[in-house]
């Protein structure tokens, strides 16, 4: 070998060694929420109370199956990862639309805002639970947007867990925002997918939590380079839930 070849080939030699010596800081946690057994046939909700609502029919969207995957699964990690509040820069938006919340099931980080916009000609009453506390309550008479933040961004710091939406006027319109305590949260897609990206390799407990089945809990480790893949069973019980 001669001299410069020698060199190239130390100088690639090292490179190697550097990128493998860079850790890989940020995974993804991916998966799908399967259901099995008999899907509950979505009902067509009574919104004959309200002129405007009862234009347009509206089926329960509590229970959403679609190829046998369960839509509106809240999946987070509940441990292993430090505690870390978000901050006001981020936000979700949530809409009153044709008298239903869209999306039905959202997720936060605990300390960011929620945006919610009315966009319908009528009032609503955005009335935020966590248990049986309320955490606002406020008025939305027509067109409009309001931002919660403050106080209510404090409260659901203390607290870990669901906050459940529901319209005073309208008794069929719920939804629901799950608040984490650390940036690892997803919520299940039309198709009953979820990604969780940037998550440090460790070890962690991730829970799912749909509003009419409840919670499941499973165990995964992240390691370096590679994408996590999980998955949770609701329905029939064919198998645990778990990685793959
Ligand atoms: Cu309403």
């Amino acid at each position: 070998m001669n001299q410069s070849l020698l060199l190239r080939v130390r100088i690639v030699g090292s490179l190697l060694c550097l990128l493998s010596a860079v850790p890989a800081l940020a995974e993804t946690i991916e998966g799908f929420v399967e259901f099995h057994g008999l899907v509950p046939p979505q009902e067509r909700l009574r919104r004959e109370s309200d002129k405007f609502c009862a234009k347009k029919p509206a089926l329960d969207p509590s229970v959403r199956v679609n190829a046998n995957r369960l839509k509106d699964v809240w999946v987070r990690i509940t441990k292993g990862a430090p505690e870390q509040l978000g901050g006001p820069e981020r936000a979700v938006s949530i809409k009153q639309t044709e008298c239903m919340y869209e999306p039905h099931v959202a997720a936060i980080q605990a300390g960011n805002r929620v945006i919610i916009e009315n966009a319908d000609p009528v009032l609503h009453n955005v009335h935020a639970y966590a248990g049986a506390t309320t955490l606002f309550n406020r008025a939305m008479p027509g067109p409009g947007v309001i931002t919660i933040d403050g106080s209510t961004a404090q409260a659901t710091s203390r607290w870990n867990g669901v906050v459940r939406w529901k319209c005073d006027v309208h008794g069929w319109m719920t939804g629901f925002v799950g608040v984490s305590r650390n940036p690892y949260f997803a919520v299940s897609s039309d198709n009953g997918e979820f990604k969780i990206e940037n998550v440090p390799p460790g070890k962690y407990s991730i829970a799912a939590w749909h509003e009419k089945f409840g919670e499941k809990a499973v165990e995964v480790s992240v390691e370096p380079g590679q994408t996590a893949r999980v998955v949770f069973y609701y329905g029939q019980k064919l198998s645990e839930s778990g990685t793959h």
